[in-house]
Protein backbone atom coordinates (compact mmCIF):
# COMPACT_ATOMS: atom_id res chain seq x y z
CA UNK A 1 0.00 0.00 0.00
CA UNK A 2 1.06 3.47 -0.76
CA UNK A 3 1.23 6.01 2.05
CA UNK A 4 2.46 9.71 1.93
CA UNK A 5 4.14 9.93 4.82
CA UNK A 6 5.94 6.52 5.86
CA UNK A 7 7.61 3.77 3.63
CA UNK A 8 6.17 0.44 4.05
CA UNK A 9 8.38 -2.27 2.57
CA UNK A 10 8.32 -6.08 3.64
CA UNK A 11 11.02 -8.18 2.62
CA UNK A 12 11.39 -12.10 4.02
CA UNK A 13 8.94 -11.64 7.13
CA UNK A 14 10.49 -8.27 7.96
CA UNK A 15 8.41 -5.42 7.33
CA UNK A 16 10.20 -2.04 7.37
CA UNK A 17 8.23 1.47 8.40
CA UNK A 18 10.20 4.44 7.95
CA UNK A 19 9.15 7.47 9.00
CA UNK A 20 9.65 9.41 5.87
CA UNK A 21 9.57 13.20 6.67
CA UNK A 22 13.43 14.15 6.44
CA UNK A 23 13.36 17.43 6.10
CA UNK A 24 11.63 17.91 10.01
CA UNK A 25 13.31 15.38 11.05
CA UNK A 26 10.45 12.71 10.41
CA UNK A 27 7.77 15.46 12.62
CA UNK A 28 4.13 13.66 13.40
CA UNK A 29 1.48 14.84 11.31
CA UNK A 30 -2.36 13.11 11.81
CA UNK A 31 -1.53 11.40 8.46
CA UNK A 32 1.61 9.92 9.64
CA UNK A 33 -0.28 8.68 12.74
CA UNK A 34 -3.08 6.74 10.53
CA UNK A 35 -0.63 5.63 8.19
CA UNK A 36 1.43 4.11 11.10
CA UNK A 37 -2.35 2.58 13.12
CA UNK A 38 -3.07 0.58 9.20
CA UNK A 39 0.42 -0.57 8.68
CA UNK A 40 0.47 -1.88 12.14
CA UNK A 41 -3.20 -3.53 11.78
CA UNK A 42 -2.20 -5.29 8.10
CA UNK A 43 1.21 -6.63 10.03
CA UNK A 44 -0.94 -7.97 12.53
CA UNK A 45 -3.52 -9.80 9.63
CA UNK A 46 -0.48 -10.59 7.57
CA UNK A 47 0.85 -13.77 8.80
CA UNK A 48 3.98 -13.92 6.84
CA UNK A 49 4.90 -10.41 8.68
CA UNK A 50 6.97 -11.84 11.53
CA UNK A 51 8.44 -9.05 12.76
CA UNK A 52 8.51 -5.50 12.20
CA UNK A 53 11.43 -2.77 12.32
CA UNK A 54 10.30 1.34 12.49
CA UNK A 55 12.92 3.89 11.95
CA UNK A 56 13.30 7.03 10.21
CA UNK A 57 14.42 8.54 6.86
CA UNK A 58 17.43 10.72 7.03
CA UNK A 59 19.30 12.02 9.68
CA UNK A 60 16.61 11.86 12.70
CA UNK A 61 14.37 8.97 14.09
CA UNK A 62 11.51 10.99 14.52
CA UNK A 63 11.21 14.86 16.27
CA UNK A 64 7.63 14.04 17.80
CA UNK A 65 4.51 16.21 17.22
CA UNK A 66 4.60 18.71 14.15
CA UNK A 67 4.55 22.13 16.34
CA UNK A 68 3.69 23.69 12.74
CA UNK A 69 0.73 21.67 11.99
CA UNK A 70 -2.81 21.84 13.23
CA UNK A 71 -5.17 19.02 14.12
CA UNK A 72 -8.27 19.19 12.99
CA UNK A 73 -11.68 16.74 12.91
CA UNK A 74 -13.65 15.46 9.85
CA UNK A 75 -15.94 18.96 10.79
CA UNK A 76 -13.19 21.44 10.45
CA UNK A 77 -13.06 21.68 14.44
CA UNK A 78 -9.93 21.89 15.72
CA UNK A 79 -9.02 18.94 18.09
CA UNK A 80 -7.96 19.92 22.09
CA UNK A 81 -4.46 18.38 23.00
CA UNK A 82 -6.37 15.54 25.20
CA UNK A 83 -8.23 14.56 22.12
CA UNK A 84 -5.28 14.56 19.51
CA UNK A 85 -3.81 12.19 21.80
CA UNK A 86 -6.69 9.78 22.19
CA UNK A 87 -7.97 9.88 18.86
CA UNK A 88 -4.19 9.57 17.13
CA UNK A 89 -0.85 8.67 19.01
CA UNK A 90 -2.67 6.39 21.69
CA UNK A 91 -4.14 3.64 19.21
CA UNK A 92 -0.34 3.51 17.36
CA UNK A 93 1.29 2.83 20.79
CA UNK A 94 -1.28 0.57 21.76
CA UNK A 95 -0.81 -1.14 18.47
CA UNK A 96 3.24 -1.54 18.78
CA UNK A 97 2.14 -3.04 22.41
CA UNK A 98 -0.12 -5.59 21.20
CA UNK A 99 0.83 -6.71 17.80
CA UNK A 100 1.97 -10.13 19.10
CA UNK A 101 4.90 -9.61 17.10
CA UNK A 102 8.46 -8.40 18.09
CA UNK A 103 9.07 -4.60 16.91
CA UNK A 104 12.28 -3.46 17.09
CA UNK A 105 13.33 1.04 16.59
CA UNK A 106 16.54 0.95 14.56
CA UNK A 107 16.69 4.75 16.32
CA UNK A 108 18.87 6.22 13.60
CA UNK A 109 18.88 9.93 15.22
CA UNK A 110 17.37 12.29 17.38
CA UNK A 111 13.83 10.94 18.89
CA UNK A 112 12.24 13.91 20.59
CA UNK A 113 8.58 13.95 22.53
CA UNK A 114 6.55 11.79 20.82
CA UNK A 115 9.05 10.42 18.60
CA UNK A 116 11.16 9.43 21.70
CA UNK A 117 8.15 7.40 23.11
CA UNK A 118 7.01 5.76 20.05
CA UNK A 119 10.99 4.23 20.15
CA UNK A 120 10.51 3.47 23.82
CA UNK A 121 6.52 1.90 23.03
CA UNK A 122 8.64 -0.90 20.84
CA UNK A 123 10.30 -4.29 22.34
CA UNK A 124 13.66 -3.47 21.17
CA UNK A 125 15.64 -0.34 20.26
CA UNK A 126 19.20 -0.85 18.02
CA UNK A 127 20.81 3.11 18.07
CA UNK A 128 23.03 4.07 15.45
CA UNK A 129 25.78 6.24 17.28
CA UNK A 130 24.94 9.36 16.05
CA UNK A 131 21.36 8.61 17.91
CA UNK A 132 20.00 10.64 20.85
CA UNK A 133 16.68 11.31 23.25
CA UNK A 134 15.21 14.04 24.27
CA UNK A 135 12.07 14.29 26.65
CA UNK A 136 11.56 17.47 25.02
CA UNK A 137 8.19 18.18 26.05
CA UNK A 138 8.99 20.39 29.22
CA UNK A 139 10.86 22.77 26.89
CA UNK A 140 7.12 23.33 25.66
CA UNK A 141 5.61 23.41 28.78
CA UNK A 142 4.15 19.74 28.09
CA UNK A 143 4.27 16.48 30.22
CA UNK A 144 5.57 13.11 28.31
CA UNK A 145 2.99 11.49 26.81
CA UNK A 146 2.28 8.65 23.92
CA UNK A 147 3.28 6.00 27.12
CA UNK A 148 6.16 7.77 28.31
CA UNK A 149 5.45 8.19 31.68
CA UNK A 150 5.69 4.35 32.00
CA UNK A 151 7.59 3.39 29.68
CA UNK A 152 10.88 5.63 30.85
CA UNK A 153 10.99 4.87 34.42
CA UNK A 154 10.33 1.04 33.30
CA UNK A 155 13.45 1.51 31.28
CA UNK A 156 15.81 3.85 33.23
CA UNK A 157 14.09 4.29 36.95
CA UNK A 158 12.46 6.55 38.43
CA UNK A 159 15.03 9.24 39.61
CA UNK A 160 16.14 9.11 35.98
CA UNK A 161 13.02 9.58 34.38
CA UNK A 162 12.40 12.52 36.62
CA UNK A 163 15.55 14.54 35.70
CA UNK A 164 14.89 13.67 31.94
CA UNK A 165 11.55 14.39 32.07
CA UNK A 166 12.01 17.71 33.95
CA UNK A 167 14.99 19.04 31.96
CA UNK A 168 14.56 17.94 28.53
CA UNK A 169 18.00 17.25 28.32
CA UNK A 170 19.14 15.49 25.43
CA UNK A 171 21.23 11.95 25.63
CA UNK A 172 23.12 10.17 23.25
CA UNK A 173 23.71 6.97 22.34
CA UNK A 174 26.39 5.49 24.77
CA UNK A 175 24.75 7.50 27.69
CA UNK A 176 21.30 5.96 26.14
CA UNK A 177 23.18 2.38 26.49
CA UNK A 178 24.36 2.71 29.33
CA UNK A 179 21.03 3.63 31.27
CA UNK A 180 19.03 0.15 29.40
CA UNK A 181 17.31 2.82 27.15
CA UNK A 182 18.95 1.05 24.64
CA UNK A 183 19.94 -2.50 23.23
CA UNK A 184 22.55 -2.02 21.18
CA UNK A 185 24.79 1.20 19.63
CA UNK A 186 26.34 0.62 16.22
CA UNK A 187 27.75 2.92 13.98
CA UNK A 188 25.46 4.54 11.67
CA UNK A 189 26.40 2.74 8.50
CA UNK A 190 25.49 -0.52 10.07
CA UNK A 191 22.75 0.43 11.90
CA UNK A 192 20.39 -0.91 8.92
CA UNK A 193 22.16 -4.23 8.87
CA UNK A 194 21.95 -4.91 12.24
CA UNK A 195 18.11 -4.04 13.06
CA UNK A 196 17.56 -6.62 10.07
CA UNK A 197 19.97 -9.22 11.43
CA UNK A 198 17.82 -9.48 14.32
CA UNK A 199 14.40 -9.19 13.22
CA UNK A 200 15.59 -11.77 10.41
CA UNK A 201 16.39 -13.88 13.74
CA UNK A 202 13.43 -13.59 15.23
CA UNK A 203 11.65 -13.66 12.20
CA UNK A 204 12.77 -17.11 11.65
CA UNK A 205 11.52 -17.90 15.35
CA UNK A 206 8.39 -19.43 16.72
CA UNK A 207 6.69 -16.20 16.07
CA UNK A 208 3.34 -17.74 18.24
CA UNK A 209 5.80 -18.39 21.24
CA UNK A 210 7.29 -14.45 21.08
CA UNK A 211 3.92 -12.99 20.56
CA UNK A 212 2.68 -15.05 23.37
CA UNK A 213 5.78 -14.04 25.71
CA UNK A 214 5.21 -10.47 24.92
CA UNK A 215 1.45 -10.50 25.96
CA UNK A 216 3.29 -12.03 29.07
CA UNK A 217 5.55 -9.12 29.37
CA UNK A 218 2.53 -6.61 28.94
CA UNK A 219 0.32 -8.38 31.72
CA UNK A 220 3.12 -8.25 33.77
CA UNK A 221 4.81 -4.79 33.38
CA UNK A 222 2.02 -2.69 32.11
CA UNK A 223 -1.65 -3.65 32.82
CA UNK A 224 -2.88 -0.42 33.29
CA UNK A 225 -1.12 0.92 30.09
CA UNK A 226 -4.61 2.19 28.78
CA UNK A 227 -5.10 4.06 32.13
CA UNK A 228 -2.07 5.33 31.95
CA UNK A 229 -2.58 6.78 28.19
CA UNK A 230 -5.65 7.93 29.38
CA UNK A 231 -4.51 9.73 31.95
CA UNK A 232 -1.53 11.16 30.34
CA UNK A 233 -4.28 12.74 27.60
CA UNK A 234 -6.05 14.55 30.47
CA UNK A 235 -2.68 15.79 32.38
CA UNK A 236 -1.36 16.94 28.74
CA UNK A 237 -4.89 18.71 28.18
CA UNK A 238 -4.40 20.72 31.62
CA UNK A 239 -0.65 21.77 30.43
CA UNK A 240 -1.67 22.65 27.10
CA UNK A 241 -4.18 25.07 28.42
CA UNK A 242 -1.06 27.07 30.42
CA UNK A 243 0.63 30.27 29.39
CA UNK A 244 3.93 28.14 29.26
CA UNK A 245 2.56 25.76 26.55
CA UNK A 246 1.45 28.95 24.00
CA UNK A 247 4.73 30.31 24.77
CA UNK A 248 6.87 27.33 23.95
CA UNK A 249 5.12 26.31 20.85
CA UNK A 250 5.40 30.38 20.04
CA UNK A 251 9.22 30.27 20.90
CA UNK A 252 9.80 27.16 18.80
CA UNK A 253 8.05 28.61 15.73
CA UNK A 254 10.14 31.44 16.06
CA UNK A 255 13.34 30.05 16.94
CA UNK A 256 14.07 31.84 19.64
CA UNK A 257 14.56 30.99 23.44
CA UNK A 258 11.29 30.62 25.49
CA UNK A 259 10.55 32.50 28.39
CA UNK A 260 8.37 30.42 31.27
CA UNK A 261 6.56 32.02 34.14
CA UNK A 262 5.12 28.98 35.49
CA UNK A 263 1.37 30.33 34.73
C1 LIG B 1 10.31 20.41 13.52
C2 LIG B 1 10.11 19.68 14.70
C3 LIG B 1 8.80 19.53 15.17
C4 LIG B 1 8.06 20.75 13.33
C5 LIG B 1 12.22 19.76 14.30
N1 LIG B 1 7.80 20.08 14.46
N2 LIG B 1 9.28 20.96 12.84
C6 LIG B 1 1.10 15.57 21.10
C7 LIG B 1 -0.19 16.10 20.79
C8 LIG B 1 -0.45 17.47 20.62
C9 LIG B 1 0.30 18.50 20.79
C10 LIG B 1 1.62 18.53 21.17
O1 LIG B 1 2.42 17.45 21.41
C11 LIG B 1 2.26 16.15 21.38
C12 LIG B 1 3.40 15.32 21.64
C13 LIG B 1 4.79 15.83 21.36
O2 LIG B 1 5.52 15.21 20.66
S1 LIG B 1 5.27 17.31 22.04
C14 LIG B 1 6.97 17.45 21.58
C15 LIG B 1 7.12 17.95 20.18
N3 LIG B 1 8.50 17.94 19.76
C16 LIG B 1 9.40 18.82 20.20
O3 LIG B 1 9.12 19.68 21.00
C17 LIG B 1 10.77 18.74 19.58
C18 LIG B 1 11.08 19.98 18.80
N4 LIG B 1 12.34 19.86 18.12
C19 LIG B 1 13.52 20.02 18.73
O4 LIG B 1 13.61 20.26 19.91
C20 LIG B 1 14.74 19.89 17.88
O5 LIG B 1 14.38 20.10 16.54
C21 LIG B 1 15.43 18.49 18.00
C22 LIG B 1 16.04 18.36 19.41
C23 LIG B 1 14.45 17.37 17.76
C24 LIG B 1 16.54 18.38 16.95
O6 LIG B 1 17.38 19.50 16.99
P1 LIG B 1 18.43 19.77 15.81
O7 LIG B 1 19.17 18.51 15.52
O8 LIG B 1 19.19 20.97 16.21
O9 LIG B 1 17.54 20.06 14.51
P2 LIG B 1 16.67 21.38 14.18
O10 LIG B 1 16.05 21.90 15.43
O11 LIG B 1 17.51 22.31 13.38
O12 LIG B 1 15.50 20.77 13.27
C25 LIG B 1 15.66 20.53 11.87
C26 LIG B 1 14.39 21.00 11.18
O13 LIG B 1 13.29 20.21 11.65
C27 LIG B 1 14.06 22.46 11.54
O14 LIG B 1 13.44 23.04 10.42
P3 LIG B 1 14.27 24.08 9.48
O15 LIG B 1 13.26 24.57 8.50
O16 LIG B 1 14.81 25.15 10.39
O17 LIG B 1 15.37 23.24 8.87
C28 LIG B 1 13.04 22.32 12.63
O18 LIG B 1 12.17 23.41 12.74
C29 LIG B 1 12.28 21.08 12.17
N5 LIG B 1 11.64 20.42 13.31
N6 LIG B 1 11.32 19.30 15.16
N7 LIG B 1 8.52 18.83 16.28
Amino acid sequence: MAYETILSETTDGVLTLTLNRPDVLNAVTDTMLKELLSALRGAEREASVRCIVLTGAGRGFCAGQDLNSASETNDGRRLSVGEHLRQGYTPVVQGIRAIEKPVIAAVNGVAAGAGANLALACDVRVASETASFVQAFVKIGLIPDSGGTLFLPMLVGYAKAAELAFTGDRIGAEESLRLGLVNQVVPGAALMETAHALAARLAALPTRAIGLTKRAFNRALMPNLDAILDYEADMQELASRTADYTEGVAAFREKRTPTFTGQ
